[in-house]
């Protein structure tokens, strides 16, 4: 397949976990695993001197934050510290994460701690419908927004293809413009910053116009790895970004399904602004929650559609069953397959010989797309777009196929099964031209994000009506029909 739409080779270089900066808002300290200090941010001395005592390179942690070290041992693998710690100054928010067999901490100085946690009463149940989940999706946001004091709240989800769009909005009063329904390419997010959500609870940027802070190292040339540090400073083109969206404090908390980045929650605040972690963790618990009847309406929708594939072929099998084979099965289940499927076309290929009903692919096409298909690691492939999909793809009435290949007839040859659509005209609304993910500076190589977020309607041209997304599932399953079909039990020739 060609790269998704708006991917920028060049966005997906920046290693973002290598910056060897953090926001000013907190100070860094790593310890090796004997708790001497490997790395120090350059802002240790301000932040810390005046209400701890010193901190150096080479030297054991400060005596502030020896009571912290002592539990860690004690913290699950992969566990993350959350507390906090005091001086006769100061207090500060604490997080610990480990680091290649010592620690990372992450001190945020706090004024006050509110008690955010009061939000987190009520049990919601598992929402049956999909109108239920949209309601409990607005809830959450309008609860964070509230939660957090910022802007605006939107609930951003991916789609397969990297793209996202905005399924839920929330704003404060007087927050103008709206970015609900709109589309946004996958550049503006790159898979190597996606990879970064999927390993930490949120992404805060207080403010964007902050400078970074450099980290000092005991050693020479080792550069920490920053992946699980939020205080890591933020990316250029990011900062950027924000700015042309009028963004100056940002929270970012990641949605979770089967290990994969589903969306992010994305809290937009026109002026800087910092929460203490009693905050975010109080945001983090409602996404958990949100997440948690997600996965649940998810796995039930998944049975309940099992659960229906029992039934779903019923008929396909009856028709089966009477004819014993395919070819004078075909005039019955082609016309059901056009109905199951809303297709305007079936064809099935078996050896040379084609049989179609409806709308079809002439052979130079269909044979594209079985090559294409042929790499796919499943017999089942699908396309909204073989003008996208499929290279060389000549001009074809046929836009979006659903194929079943390499069904064995017999030793030597194998049966394709070809689920046509037509070209169907759509719009998209994106957020931006999404062709344009990045300005070009003038006279330099390096890349600088669109600067306009006005709804930029694009029409689809070349696409069919999309695939639901269980029609994987359903075509697997017909394949096994089909293949028990050319089994001796199915045929009805001895009785
Ligand atoms: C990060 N881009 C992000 C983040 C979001 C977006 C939410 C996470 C960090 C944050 O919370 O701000 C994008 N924000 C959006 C979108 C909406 C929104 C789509 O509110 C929709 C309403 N960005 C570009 C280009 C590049 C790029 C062209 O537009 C690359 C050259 C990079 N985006 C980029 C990088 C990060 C990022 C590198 C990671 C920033 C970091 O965590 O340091």
């Amino acid at each position: 397949m060609d790269q998704p739409r708006g991917f920028i080779h060049q966005c997906e270089q920046e290693e973002l976990h290598l910056s060897g900066a953090i926001q000013p808002h907190g100070a860094l300290i790593i310890t090796d695993s004997s708790g001497i200090v490997t790395h120090l941010s350059a802002n240790c001395k301000t932040l810390l001197d005046d209400a701890a005592d010193s901190v150096s390179l080479g030297q054991f942690l400060p005596a502030m934050l020896r009571d912290i070290a002592s539990v860690l041992p004690a913290l699950p693998p992969g566990g993350r510290y959350v507390g906090q710690c005091d001086s006769p100054q100061q207090e500060f928010d604490v997080v610990v994460t480990p680091n290649e067999g010592g620690w990372v901490y992450e001190l945020y100085p706090v004024e006050t701690h509110p008690d955010p946690m009061a939000m987190l009463n009520g049990v919601i149940p598992v929402p049956v419908s999909a109108d239920e989940l949209a309601e409990q999706c607005q809830s959450l946001i309008e609860a964070l927004l509230t939660l957090s004091g910022f802007d605006r709240v939107l609930y951003y989800r991916f789609m397969p293809e990297g793209d996202g769009e905005v399924l839920a909005e929330a704003r404060r009063e007087g927050v103008t413009g709206s970015y609900q329904g709109l589309r946004f390419p996958a550049s503006d997010i790159p898979y190597i910053a996606r990879e970064l959500y999927l390993k930490n609870p949120w992404r805060t940027i207080p403010d964007a116009t902050a400078a970074p802070v450099p980290i000092f190292a005991a050693e020479a040339n080792v550069t920490p790895d920053l992946s699980y540090v939020d205080l890591r400073s933020v990316s250029p083109v990011h900062l950027e970004y924000m700015a042309n969206m009028g963004v100056s404090g940002a929270i970012s908390l990641p949605i979770i399904q089967a290990g994969e980045l589903d969306a992010l929650i994305s809290c937009h605040c026109a002026q800087p602004r910092q929460l203490t972690v009693s905050q975010l963790q109080a945001m983090r618990s409602l996404s958990e929650g949100f997440n948690l009847r997600l996965r649940d309406y998810k796995a039930r929708r998944r049975l309940d559609v099992i659960d229906g594939l029992q039934h779903y072929f019923d008929h396909a099998k009856a028709v089966l069953m009477r004819h014993g084979e395919l070819e004078s099965a075909w005039g019955e289940l082609s016309a059901w397959l056009m109905d199951t499927f809303a297709a305007d076309g079936v064809m099935l290929q078996m050896g040379g010989e084609y049989y179609q009903k409806g709308v079809g692919l002439t052979p130079n096409v269909m044979q594209i797309v079985a090559q294409q298909a042929a790499q796919a690691s499943s017999n089942v492939w699908i396309s909204d777009c073989l003008r996208r999909d499929c290279s060389d793809m000549p001009l074809s009435e046929v836009a979006g196929v659903a194929l079943i290949s390499d069904l064995p007839l017999d030793q030597h040859h194998f049966v394709n099964l070809y689920l046509c659509r037509v070209e169907h005209l759509y719009e998209v609304v994106w957020g931006g031209n999404p062709d344009k993910p990045v300005d070009y500076r003038e006279g330099s190589r390096t890349v600088s994000p669109r600067r306009s977020f006005e709804s930029w309607i694009e029409q689809r041209v070349g696409y069919s009506r999309p695939w639901s997304a269980s029609t994987r599932l359903y075509l697997l399953k017909l394949r096994t029909l089909l293949q028990q079909a050319k089994s001796m039990p199915w045929r009805n020739d001895g009785e």
